[in-house]
Order: structure tokens, then C-alpha cells, then sequence
């Protein structure tokens, strides 16, 4: 009875300042500072709902555990004429349960929540409309458009690093490999890498994904906007690894069809696949025999 008045008077200071709080948010804010709109692909939203929500949960741990501190030490001070320790308080099992059950209860939900949205967003998605094979190499990429062009053989474009131009950090992005994706179509991106492990990263569709030499990944989501949006590696790869960036311009299908028709007219048909490895020295990839070793 009494604890329910109390819970119901502490509801008003928290709605009123909620609100106080929520109205002067930007969009940015209320994302949590993550990059990019909402609904750029099937799969932001959810990302950011996650990370948003995880954030206003520990916000509240946080303030819990702050008032908590700030209370204790102000109530509980040394006070004129005090000497010695003061009474001493262990073994309390409404606390000791408190602070092992609360915390055991966030971890679950964090994991449960982690656990739902990661296997929605790794699900496969079955028949996709475009299927495009991405080579991380160092330090571009290639992209092969599979079962594209007139004899379905596939159809490529070949990257190059990018070219630092005068200034800090600038570069010419009117030359960065450029990766075209059909708006409001279901992609699968087959993952590959020739040489190193490369992380295929698409900034503001807030996902990546490792690209490990002799091993297939997979991403699969559908973009909802059309636009230019930045990709690069987020994997350590070497010495240029900084300028292994590219572009992603999601577009109209009809556009995506003359830059598939643009590739094949170039006669770049086919793919670009594993024989353009750099890495001729690596076990099993034909190192020659050293002279004088043989008896
Ligand atoms: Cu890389």
C-alpha cells in the first residue's frame, strides 16, 4: 500500500523529466549517435534498436548505482566527534540477493535480445534477387555481379586503393571501387578474401563482416534508400589498409541494369576469383623449391 503511493509519486519526476529530456532530442541523439538514417536497409532499424535500448538500460544501472554511491557517502559521513569505524554491515540478504539477481537478469537480457536480433539478421534470405561475390584484396576490392550479363556468366568491376589527394585525410572518391545495389531488392553478399583477413564494412548499414582467405561469409539484408553511402575495411590489413574504401550507391532497378549492361559492354564478363591471389608464397600455392635443398 504504502510502497505502491510512493512508486506512483516517483512515476511523475521520471515521466516529466523523460519527456523534458526526450523533446530536446535530435535524431541523431534519440539513434544513439550511430551513423546514417533510419531504414537505409531491412536490417538498421533493428541494430539500432538494440543498441538504443541497451543504452537507456544501463543509463538507468548507472544512475541506480550513482545515486546509490552519492547517497551512501553523503548519509553515512563522518560526523563531528565521531572516532573509529562505523558499524559495519555484511551478510544482508536482501542486498547480497539484490546485487546478484539484478545483474544475472541484464546479462540474460542482454544475451536473449543479442541472441533474437543477430539470428533475424544472419537468417539467409532464400532465392535473393541479387547475388554479389566481394573479393577483399589488399587494398581494394572486386566485386562480381553472379549470374548477371547476357550468358548469366557473371560480370565484374575491379577496384584500385584509393588516391590520397593534398590535405589531411582526403581522398578522390570519383575513382573508389563502386558497388551498385537494386533499391528495395533482397541482396546476398558472398564475402570472399585473396590474401589477408579484410572486414567488409558498409558504415551506415551499421553491419560488418570478416573476410578470411579459403572461407565463404554471408550478408544478406535489402536496401530501402536509394543513395552513395562509404564502405571500407575494418580489419587491420597492412600498410594501406586506411585507403581500402569504396562506395556503395544503392539505386533504381533500371539503373542497376544499364551498369550491369555498361560492365558486360566493357567486356567485363565472368568473375574475378581466387587466381588473382598475391600471396604466391603461402603453403600449399606452389612456393619453389629452393636450390641446393634437394639431395
Ligand atoms: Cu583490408
Amino acid at each position: 500500500m504504502h510502497s505502491n503511493r510512493r512508486l506512483r509519486w516517483a512515476t511523475i519526476p521520471i515521466a516529466t523529466m523523460l519527456v523534458v529530456v526526450l523533446a530536446g532530442c535530435t535524431q541523431t541523439q534519440l539513434r544513439g549517435y550511430l551513423p546514417g538514417e533510419p531504414g537505409i536497409t531491412s536490417n538498421t532499424d533493428r541494430v539500432t534498436g538494440l543498441w538504443v535500448t541497451s543504452w537507456i538500460v544501463l543509463l538507468i544501472v548507472g544512475i541506480v548505482t550513482w545515486g546509490l554511491i552519492i547517497w551512501a557517502a553523503v548519509v553515512y559521513r563522518r560526523r563531528k566527534g565521531q572516532t573509529g569505524l562505523p558499524a559495519q554491515l555484511r551478510y544482508n540478504m536482501p542486498i547480497e540477493i539484490f546485487y546478484t539477481v539484478v545483474p544475472l537478469l541484464l546479462v540474460l537480457g542482454f544475451f536473449a535480445f543479442t541472441a533474437r536480433d543477430q539470428a533475424a539478421i544472419e537468417a539467409p534470405i532464400e532465392d535473393p534477387d541479387v547475388t554479389i561475390e566481394v573479393y577483399g584484396k589488399r587494398w581494394a576490392w572486386d566485386f562480381n555481379y553472379l549470374n548477371e550479363g547476357p550468358g548469366g556468366e557473371g560480370v565484374y568491376s575491379a577496384g584500385v586503393q584509393a588516391t590520397e589527394l593534398d590535405g589531411p585525410a582526403t581522398v578522390d572518391y570519383d575513382q573508389l571501387p563502386v558497388l551498385y545495389l537494386p533499391v528495395d531488392k533482397s541482396v546476398e553478399i558472398k564475402i570472399e578474401s585473396r590474401d589477408v583477413i579484410h572486414s567488409f564494412f558498409v558504415v551506415d548499414f551499421l553491419y560488418k563482416k570478416d573476410m578470411i582467405p579459403g572461407k565463404s561469409n554471408y550478408m544478406y539484408f535489402t536496401p530501402l534508400k536509394t543513395g552513395t553511402y562509404i564502405g571500407k575495411c575494418a580489419e587491420l590489413c597492412g600498410e594501406y589498409h586506411s585507403l581500402m574504401l569504396f562506395q556503395v550507391k544503392v539505386v533504381e532497378q533500371a539503373e542497376y541494369d544499364a551498369q550491369i549492361a555498361s560492365l558486360a559492354a566493357a567486356g567485363q564478363t565472368g568473375t574475378l576469383g581466387e587466381e588473382y591471389n598475391t600471396n604466391s608464397n603461402q603453403p600449399g600455392t606452389e612456393a619453389p623449391e629452393r636450390e641446393g635443398n634437394s639431395e
